[in-house]
Order: structure tokens, then C-alpha cells, then sequence
């Protein structure tokens, strides 16, 4: 392990109650289910980062070789995987529990409201049937991460640089180094030192990146400099018809929403800007020789882009650029780390007895209708990919198109492990189709709720249905709108048919599944917005 850095007093300085303090509510041990196949699963989760930046979906703009390798020989790729609420709590506590949002009571980030930790997730269900559990990472649902034999999170969304940690004995640090790098020197330790050999386990790698405000070590910062990136065709969307789009502060070209200084790095002394010193406060965690490899990089292009002076579409064009180069950097850091962790499982004879899964938090958007961030339901965002390497006995390969969640994955690991499936999780298990099956009752829609509003980017509330070919939304609150998309005809989301002749009848029929759902799931929204015909 690495030594403490000491930094400034005042970057030390993590609030005494970062974390609410939970109760456990462990589970009571389980006699595991003979037959399960109790592999070893690691589970690798980024925060933000979309298909559209991963090789093994789109090679448009990168190249991800060691997240592909998940993907190939003994791997599957899921093209139809989505998260069921688009923001970093809520789905972390959609995927740890099984179950949507209003079943874990964890809605959103900002109202403070910490997860609540005694309740059953698929961790406590694993080590009631003798798994180990570790979690490295950003956790990010305001309480003491439970029903894990050792942890070890940063605080909130973390820091890419030199980044404070809290410990599982309730002490705080701030160790030195690039936060992506770490996460993955602990769980590599873990494996490698921490654990009890004889046992299966569960380790969960949580990282920080590709979240905002894609810092890259100093080691890729000068990579893709001479790279041009297409824009997405949606760039320049008019959001007509879609006043919730219209309304989002998401949008690249906005000085106000995507800051020239915080997420492009274009510090100077006579600008200032919205986000200016909380990048001051980043960047003042790097010690002097990180500083000074960061400021030799970007001097130069800070110097020729304040003296260009560009304005309208010229500059949205060049923050698109920067934003690309950017999110590519920090994503270099992020492959190379995944490698890191399959070279050290194939060195150990590990890959034949563990389920290697890869996912985000959510999808993002990389310039489509303008746009960074998530939220949405519409298909960016919605997406998240889905990446496994496949132990031996699982015999599903290459592409998987049955639609599947993040509540999903809890039963899924816990039929691995042999745990009981307790009635109330929402999700299915999809270990069937790891198997190579394709079960005829598989779900033919998904349901998806956004509530973080009013709240940064001003993503209004919304719930809705998808099909594998169409998806209706109601956004709702200070709004009353709703949205139908035909995803065949316009998979880019532009042409809002809803109330449009000829579309009654199927508007009928989505309303008609949305509602099952619902019914299904237990949704109170329901209740408030009553679906009757
Ligand atoms: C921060 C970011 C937002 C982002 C949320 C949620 N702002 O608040 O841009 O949408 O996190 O992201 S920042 O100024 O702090 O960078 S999430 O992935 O954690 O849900
Ligand atoms: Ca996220």
C-alpha cells in the first residue's frame, strides 16, 4: 500500500460525518443451492461511461482494447442493456438492491436523504452463503457501505488527483496518486492479500471516471491532440417538440451549463467562470510535479484559445473537440486499469471460476442534441453498457439482444451464489441466458423513473415504458408532457409522435404496458397519474 501524502490542511479536511453511520442488517447465514455454479464475480463498474466510447460497441471515437477483451473468446456483449433510473445513487442502489427506485427509497443524489444501508442487497444475500465481499470505489448513496467483509470509498463523487478516501475503521486519508490507478491497487491487493483463498468472492471495483470533469493523468494528457472527432448528427437539435429537452441545461454550447474552465481546463486569470474555483481546488490537490506537467500541457493551448476569441457555433465546435480529448484521456486510464485487473485474473487461473462483469452507471451523451451528461430516457442515457468475461460452464458467446437492467444483476449473482431469491426484488435473473438460452417469457419491455428535479441540468421527472421498438415517456411535476418514439424509424429520437393520427392505437397499447408495469413494480406514481384506457 502506498504511503498517506500529506497535503494542504484545508484539502484534509473531509466533513467528520461524511458518511451516516447504518445499521447492518445482515442476513441470517443460508444453506446455498446445491446445483449453483457459485463463481467468483468481479464486478466493474464506471461511472459515465457510455457505449458510444467503447470499442466493442462504436469504433467511431475509441479504442478500448482491454474492455473489448471482456467481450471476446469466452464473452458477451449485452446490446440492450439499461439502467432504470439514469443518475449515480439512485442506480448503484437500483443495482445493489434489484429493485427500481421507489423500492429502495434512494431517488436521488441531492436531497441528502442517505441510502438506507440495513436493507437486504445482493452482497449480504452472497455472504449469508459464504462469499467474501469487498468494495473499492466510489459508492455514492451517503452511508456506510454494509454487507461487505471490507470497503474502502472515497467521499461523494471523489477526486481524480491525490484523492481522499474513507476507511472501513472510520478513518479518513488522502492517498497520492491518479484515483483510477488506486481503486485498482487496492482491489488487486484485495485479491491478492486480503481475502481468504478458500472461499468464493464478490469484488466490487466502483470507479470514479469517466465522471465530469475528466481529469487525465499526466501520463495520456498529451494523447489525441491531433485527433478531429465527427460531431454527432444531432448536434445542432432544435429540441421542437420536446420541451423537456428544450429546457435541459445540459448543452455543450452553453457557457453556463459546460464551463470553459472546470470541465475544459481553460484557466486564466482574467476569466472567470460559474465553475472556476472548484477547478482551482482541483487542480490545487496535484503536487508540484503533477502541477507542472498539467500547466506545460495546457499553457499553450489555453494561450491559442483565448487569443482566437471564437464565439457561436466555432466555439461549440472546439468545446466539443476538447470535451472528446478529455473523456478519451481519462478513458485511456480506465482501459489500461481494466487490463490490469484480467492480466492479474488469467495469471492466478482465475478466468475459468469467475464471472467478470463490466458496466457504467449509466450511458452519457457525447454531443447528441448538444448535450453532455445523462438523466434522460432517451437512448443515450438509457443505455449503459454491459461488457462479461464467461466462466467455464456458461456457454452464451458473442452478441446478447434480450433486454435487461441494472436490476437485474443482484439475482443474478445471487443465483450464482446459491442464495435464496426473495419475492419483493424486481429484477430477473438472467443466468439462463449466460448459459446460452434464450427463454421464450423474457421481458419484451422495461421501466424506467427519473426524479431528480428541480435540480442541476434541470432534467424534469419522467417515467415510461420501452419496447424492443418504441418508447413512451411522460415527463411530469412542473410539466405535463409525453413523448412516443418509433426507435426503428427515428433512432435518434427527434420526431415526438405522441397525439399524432395514426399512432392512437399504439398509443393505447404502450399506455396499457406501462401501466402492467407499473402494477407490476408497485409504482405509487401511478396513483397520481392514473392510467384508464
Ligand atoms: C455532479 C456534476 C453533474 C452531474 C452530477 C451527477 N456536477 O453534480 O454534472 O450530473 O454530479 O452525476 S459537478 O460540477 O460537480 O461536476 S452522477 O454520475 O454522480 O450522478
Ligand atoms: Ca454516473
Amino acid at each position: 500500500m502506498k504511503p498517506i501524502y500529506s497535503l494542504a490542511a484545508a484539502a484534509l479536511a473531509i466533513p467528520a460525518a461524511a458518511l451516516a453511520q447504518q445499521q447492518t442488517g445482515t442476513i441470517a447465514p443460508q444453506t446455498p443451492n446445491p446445483d449453483a455454479p457459485r463463481y467468483n464475480i468481479v464486478y466493474i463498474m464506471t461511472d459515465d461511461h457510455t457505449a458510444q466510447m467503447l470499442s466493442a460497441y462504436d469504433t467511431r471515437y475509441a479504442h478500448t482494447p482491454n474492455l473489448d477483451r471482456l467481450a471476446e473468446g469466452n464473452g458477451v456483449k449485452f446490446n440492450n442493456s439499461f439502467v432504470a433510473n439514469s443518475l449515480s445513487g439512485p442506480s448503484r442502489a437500483c443495482m445493489i438492491t434489484g429493485k427500481h427506485s421507489h423500492g429502495n427509497g434512494f431517488y436521488d443524489n441531492e436531497s441528502g436523504r442517505p441510502f438506507d444501508g440495513s436493507q437486504p442487497t445482493f452482497p449480504k444475500y452472497l455472504q449469508s452463503v459464504g462469499y467474501q465481499t469487498a468494495l473499492f470505489g466510489k459508492w455514492h448513496l451517503m452511508s456506510t457501505p454494509t454487507g461487505f467483509d471490507t470497503w474502502r470509498v472515497v467521499p461523494g463523487q471523489g477526486d481524480y488527483y491525490n484523492p481522499r478516501f474513507i476507511n472501513q475503521d472510520g478513518s479518513q486519508s488522502v492517498e497520492h496518486g491518479y484515483l483510477t490507478n488506486l481503486i485498482t491497487d487496492y482491489s488487486l491487493d484485495w485479491l491478492e492479500n486480503g481475502r481468504d483463498k478458500s472461499k468464493p468472492f464478490a469484488l466490487l471495483i466502483h470507479h470514479k471516471a469517466q465522471h465530469r470533469n475528466w481529469m487525465a493523468d499526466t501520463c495520456n494528457l498529451s494523447l489525441y491532440e491531433d485527433k478531429t472527432f465527427p460531431l454527432p448528427e444531432t448536434f445542432f437539435d432544435d429540441y421542437a417538440g420536446r420541451p423537456a429537452a428544450e429546457a435541459a441545461e445540459m448543452r455543450i454550447a452553453s457557457p453556463h451549463d459546460m464551463d470553459i474552465i472546470y470541465d475544459l481546463k481553460m484557466l486564466h486569470p482574467d476569466s472567470v467562470t460559474r465553475l472556476k474555483e472548484t477547478y482551482e481546488a482541483f487542480v490545487g490537490r496535484m503536487d508540484p510535479e503533477q502541477r507542472k506537467a498539467w500547466d506545460d500541457f495546457y499553457n499553450p493551448i489555453i494561450k491559442e484559445f483565448y487569443d482566437a476569441k471564437l464565439q457561436g457555433k466555432e466555439l461549440a465546435e472546439w468545446k466539443f473537440q476538447r470535451y472528446m480529448r478529455d473523456y478519451l484521456k481519462t478513458l485511456k486510464s480506465l482501459d489500461d486499469n481494466v487490463g490490469r485487473v484480467l492480466d492479474y485474473l488469467e495469471a492466478n487461473n482465475l478466468m475459468d471460476s469467475t464471472l467478470v462483469v463490466y458496466t457504467s452507471d449509466q450511458g452519457f451523451y457525447m454531443g447528441e442534441h448538444g448535450w453532455f451528461d445523462k438523466r434522460f430516457m432517451y437512448e443515450e442515457s438509457l443505455n449503459t453498457p454491459l461488457l462479461m468475461h464467461l466462466p467455464k460452464g456458461l456457454d452464451a458467446k458473442g452478441e446478447i439482444n434480450e433486454m435487461v437492467q441494472n436490476i437485474d444483476y443482484a439475482p443474478t449473482f445471487m443465483e450464482i451464489a446459491g442464495a435464496n431469491i426473495p419475492d419483493d426484488i424486481h429484477g430477473k435473473s438472467f443466468l439462463p441466458i449466460l448459459r446460452g438460452e434464450h427463454p421464450e417469457d423474457w421481458r419484451d419491455a422495461i421501466y424506467y423513473h427519473y426524479y431528480e428535479y428541480p435540480a442541476e441540468h434541470r432534467v424534469k421527472r419522467h417515467y415510461g415504458v420501452r419496447t424492443g421498438r418504441y418508447k413512451l415517456m411522460h415527463f411530469y411535476n412542473d410539466i405535463d408532457v409525453w413523448e412516443l418514439y418509433d426507435l426503428q424509424e427515428d433512432p435518434n429520437e427527434l420526431n415526438n409522435l405522441y397525439g399524432k393520427p395514426g399512432t392512437e392505437e399504439l398509443t393505447k397499447q404502450l399506455r396499457k404496458r406501462l401501466l402492467e408495469l407499473q402494477e407490476q413494480y408497485d409504482d405509487p406514481i401511478r396513483h397520481q397519474f392514473p392510467i384508464t384506457d
